[in-house]
């Protein structure tokens, strides 16, 4: 899926410390069920910030286990469990995060959903001052939590996260509503209860999985306000290297 990373641009990112070393990014996670809104919480964040050049939507969906093709040939029939905490290449996804948090390039995996597996190719990215980092275990591990300035859970009605589900992998995905369903009762809702849901006590922020415009605004006024602190903070550190080396 092209949709795995949305990059509002290239470029270096805008903080640099005295040192010349520039500052590390802001990083947003985002967690919630299958279908409750993440990614569309994750663009409207995105299109708030839109006087920032280099936001980047890192998603979650990139970052599947490469498959064997016994797996995949599991996948296919619905039998491959995509929803348990090891489908995730945990340790990929920290790496790539970190890369860009630091503000080095790194390389992301691209994942194909209707093949089920890893392909070849990878996107080489660099340059973000603010990482969106949207999926359903993006809460789960602690080494992520770890890389976050501020936690996010959308929170759903299950009913409608379903109703949702079977419109987008049925349109997106190529799936049938048979095999939503089956993949849905075995491991879907089981994952959800077990490891999805449990993950919202870590957010700092619970934001509705529909109707949520207000709670996007407030959202975005938060995070403008911590961008606008740090820029602040290093045009003064700045300044103040200045006036030691008029002194010195
Ligand atoms: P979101 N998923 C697939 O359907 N196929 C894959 O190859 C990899 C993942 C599904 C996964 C999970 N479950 O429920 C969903 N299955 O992607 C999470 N089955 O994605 O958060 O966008 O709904
Ligand atoms: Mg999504």
């Amino acid at each position: 899926r092209s949709k795995n990373m949305v990059m509002a641009s290239h470029g270096r990112a805008p903080w640099y410390g005295p040192d010349g070393k520039n500052v590390e990014a802001y990083v947003i996670g985002i967690a919630g069920g299958s279908a409750s809104g993440k990614t569309s919480v994750a663009r409207a964040i995105l299109s708030a910030l839109n006087y920032i050049p280099t936001v980047l939507i890192l998603s979650q969906d990139a970052f599947y286990c490469a498959h064997t093709p016994e797996e995949i040939e599991l996948a296919f029939n619905n039998d491959l469990d995509l929803d348990h905490p090891n489908s995730i290449d945990t340790p990929l996804f920290v790496k790539c995060l970190l890369d860009l948090k630091q503000g080095k390039a790194t390389e992301i995996p691209v994942y194909s959903f209707v093949h089920h597996q890893r392909m070849p190719e990878k996107k080489y990215i660099y340059g973000a001052s603010v990482i969106i980092v949207e999926g359903i275990m993006a809460l789960q591990a602690p080494e992520l939590r770890a890389l976050y300035d501020l936690k996010v859970f959308v929170n759903c009605d299950s009913d409608l996260m379903l109703a949702r589900r079977i419109k987008r992998d049925v349109k997106e995905r190529g799936r049938d509503v048979e095999g939503i369903l089956d993949q849905y009762l075995r491991f879907v809702k089981s994952s959800y209860d077990n490891f999805v849901q449990p993950s919202s006590r870590y957010a700092d922020i619970i934001v509705p999985g529909s109707s949520n415009q207000l709670a996007i605004e407030l959202l975005v006024t938060h995070v403008k306000r911590q961008l606008d602190t740090r820029s602040l903070r290093f045009r003064r550190m700045l300044a103040e290297a200045g006036e030691e080396r008029s002194k010195g």
